[in-house]
């Protein structure tokens, strides 16, 4: 009887090992591989990061996460304000930076086309950045260098889109930015869109990357203008609309070519659909400015400055539903999406 209770007895605690032992190496894979999928990936980027050009399964790569799904349940909302942010931040542009050095820097936690999602909790926004460009790679590292960490500081959802003209007519920055805005929303689900010049580099990471009530001016105090803003109604360089305050905009002007004027027209455009332009203070809305010649076919128009005047009459027909463009080539890196685009500019 008692050697039967203790062969019994020996049996149920070898069965009970063998329990725990499969428990022990179940929780051990899936804590593996939750470690494992988001390194693998960061790994993924960096080996990509030479110009991987899209491919046709682009569908697939849309709006992904890369993080499996029973993590995304578990995951609460980021805290507003974040709080990673250190405030004032110091710049110094080292110009001999190579866009391969920042890649090995700085694109690890990223996924590929630059985008970024924080590893621990959800953004409160969706954010697009648009960069309209042509020709300015230098500026491109330096800004990619500085304001990723910020960005991911920010805790926020976001890609970085740079939206190349094609060709060397007359420059055209907010039908650059028009398209920017479209193409972002082809590749995912973004409720807000940054436009920023490739130039400015904020120096306080409070100056966050999103949204607010109104459409907002980030760039108030720029150290080219002794970091005063020169005008209430100037809204050039970094601004940030909610998709819906976008439409109610129409967007900008496709029609401005050459230097000038496109800021203050979507001034108006804002004014118009009784939105206000809302503003950092000047302590937290500080930027650096990259120093540079005026670029070769984006002269001064002298027309811009009259056109602003029909702001009014004209925002119905031009803007985002008037909107013409071909897409040339979508080349994502490891740091950014980079749509270079055939916008019918007029030669200069
Ligand atoms: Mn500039």
């Amino acid at each position: 009887m008692t050697r039967k209770r203790f062969c019994f007895l020996v049996a149920l605690i070898l069965l009970s090992l063998v329990f725990l032992a499969e428990v022990f190496i179940n929780s051990k894979d899936s804590f593996l591989t939750s470690i494992a999928i988001p390194y693998l990936v960061a790994k993924g980027n960096y080996t990509f990061s030479g110009r991987v050009k899209e491919t046709e399964d682009r569908k697939v790569s849309q709006g992904t996460t890369h993080m499996p799904a029973s993590m995304n349940k578990t995951l609460g909302p980021c805290t507003d304000p974040p709080p990673n942010l250190v405030g004032p931040l110091r710049v110094e542009f080292n110009l001999s930076l190579t866009l391969e050095e920042v890649r090995k820097e700085i694109s690890r936690p990223l996924q590929e086309g630059g985008r970024y999602k924080p590893p621990d909790c959800v953004a409160i926004q969706k954010v697009a950045i648009i960069i309209p460009f042509r020709n300015r790679h230098e500026h491109l590292i330096q800004w990619l260098y500085y304001v990723h960490p910020i960005l991911m500081r920010q805790q926020l959802d976001y890609g970085v889109y740079v939206i190349n003209q094609d060709g060397d007519g007359l420059f055209n920055r907010a039908k650059l930015m028009n398209t920017g805005y479209v193409e972002a929303l082809k590749q995912y689900d973004y409720d807000c869109f940054v436009f920023s010049d490739v130039d400015l580099i904020p120096l306080d990471d409070r100056n966050i990357y999103k949204c607010f009530d109104n459409p907002r001016h980030l760039s108030v105090a720029i150290d080219k203008f002794n970091y005063v803003l020169p005008s209430e109604t100037l809204f050039g360089g970094v601004s940030s609309f909610f998709k819906n305050q976008f439409l109610k905009t129409n967007g900008f002007s496709n029609t401005y070519w050459g230097w000038g004027g496109e800021d203050d027209d979507m001034c108006k455009r804002t004014l118009f659909r009784g939105m206000s332009i809302s503003r950092p203070n000047a302590e937290i809305g500080r930027y650096k400015m990259i120093k540079h010649n005026r670029d070769l076919h984006n002269e001064v128009n002298p027309e811009n400055a009259e056109k602003v005047g029909h702001a009014e009459t004209t925002m119905d027909e031009d803007g985002i539903n008037s909107l013409k463009y071909t897409v040339k080539e979508i080349v994502k890196d490891a740091l950014y999406t980079f749509i270079t685009v055939d916008i019918q500019a007029p030669a200069s």
